[in-house]
């Protein structure tokens, strides 16, 4: 290879890698050049393998004109050195090589957008989708086929007219997607929930929204209106305060919700405490307990029951309280639903100590049945004095007045815990 040759191979091997280069050090958000022949992305949203032809294609145009140039020169200085034999040899060359760069050019652009036009060989691999739903243009699994992933909005371009008759979830548990099915396509028509696998009404689209596991809670009845996921206890539902009416507990293998609904902030109030989903939270007798109401719900504490957990050693919750006689004694549960007292010794309304060891979760009623104002707890604590569910009206164990010999104190400010459950819970 001659000087000029070597030259010029790095002229073009420079070329190329300039632009690569000056591309690559942009972030993916830029502007792109608007070149002939490349393809320019238009939207951020870029997937990979696009950059990649785009850049492909800009390096191939650069290479281009370098060649061009190159032809040019060459051409130029054989016909104008007809009298220096160096030269001469030097132009020849330097054409040569030129006409090889053009040929390599064109052999890589024919063979990558021949063969493969998308370049899709550079698709990264991976972040592959286990999950979909899967569709049959006749029922019984019959016909045409096909999986979605996304919302489909016109299924009868790729099943034939029919669009679906027969669904399928490729997916753990059919609660991990909403999917609704659509008469018409773009979605027109009257939608109809699908929740179990089967044949379907004749389906032209088909919308599914994936959802992680958590606790959703809905603005409308019967998981109807605007939804919410809660992940983790709140204080204050803030923008969703006293807008529930339904509850969808979304589990997934171990990965079990459940959940308390407070009436007011920071926890307080009456509460639902609920381990199913609930189409309406006016259905007092169908939440696992307690009644919060439709429109009242202002704070959520979140739990993961582990119900199937024995007991080991001393683990458990103890409510503290008083004999009979006034003297301290303790019921201890470790998965009980207590709907009055006295209970193990414990009297009604004599609560003023709750203990607990290992991860349990106690939740503590001012009235029988899972009524009234209600406490969760999930860590001791030795002074219920200074809580709501301590500290009732003409509580009999308030201790503001008792005669000492027959043991009788004037009714006050006291204890009022009348019904309890208890649950094992993976810990906080
Ligand atoms: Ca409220
Ligand atoms: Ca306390
Ligand atoms: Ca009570």
């Amino acid at each position: 290879m001659t000087r000029k040759s070597k030259l010029l191979f790095f002229f073009l091997l420079t070329g190329v890698l300039l632009a690569s280069f000056a591309l690559a050090q942009k972030p993916l958000e830029i502007t792109y050049p608007t070149i002939p022949l490349a393809d320019t992305p238009m939207t951020i949203k870029t997937s990979l393998p696009a950059y990649l032809k785009y850049l492909f294609n800009f390096s191939l145009i650069g290479a281009g004109i370098l060649i061009f140039l190159a032809l040019l020169k060459g051409g130029f200085s054989y016909l104008t050195s007809a009298a220096n034999p160096e030269g001469l040899r030097d132009s020849r060359d330097q054409l040569i090589s030129a006409v090889i760069g053009t040929i390599l050019l064109l052999s890589s652009y024919i063979i990558l957008n021949t063969l493969n036009p998308t370049l899709t060989v550079l698709k990264m691999p991976g972040a592959k989708i286990a999950k979909e739903i899967h569709v049959w243009s006749d029922p019984n699994r019959g016909g045409n086929d096909m999986g979605l992933k996304v919302s489909n909005p016109d299924l009868a371009a790729t099943l034939g007219s029919n669009g679906a008759q027969y669904l399928e979830f490729i997916v753990t548990n059919p609660d991990e997607v909403d999917v609704s099915a659509y008469p018409d396509v773009n979605y027109g028509g009257s939608p109809i929930r699908i929740t179990t696998p089967g044949n379907i009404a004749l389906a032209k689209s088909i919308s599914l929204a994936w959802k992680i596991p958590g606790v959703y809670l809905y603005s409308g009845t019967s998981l109807g209106g605007e939804p919410r996921l809660y992940l983790f206890s709140q204080a204050a539902l803030t923008d969703f305060n006293d807008k529930a009416q339904s509850v969808r507990l979304l589990n997934q293998g171990s990965n079990q919700f459940a959940a308390v609904l407070h009436k007011d902030q920071n926890f307080q109030g009456e509460c639902a405490v609920i381990f199913n989903d609930q189409n309406s939270l006016a259905n007092e007798d169908a939440t696992g307990g307690g009644v919060v109401g439709n429109n009242q719900a202002s704070a959520i504490t979140i739990f993961k029951p582990d119900l199937g957990r024995a007991a080991s050693g001393g683990e458990g919750v103890t409510l503290f309280g008083k004999d009979s006689s006034r003297n301290k004694v303790g019921v201890r549960a470790t998965n009980n639903r207590i709907t009055s007292f006295p209970v193990m010794g414990v009297e009604n309304d004599s609560v003023d100590e709750v203990e607990i060891l290992g991860s349990y979760i106690a939740v503590l009623f001012e009235h029988n049945n899972f009524r009234g104002k209600c406490a969760v707890f999930t860590k001791s604590d030795d002074n219920l004095a200074d809580d709501p569910i301590g500290k009732c009206q003409g509580s009999p164990y308030g201790n503001c007045f008792c005669i000492p010999v027959i043991n009788w104190c004037v009714p006050c400010e006291g204890p009022c815990t009348s019904s309890f459950m208890v649950f094992p819970v993976k810990p906080f």
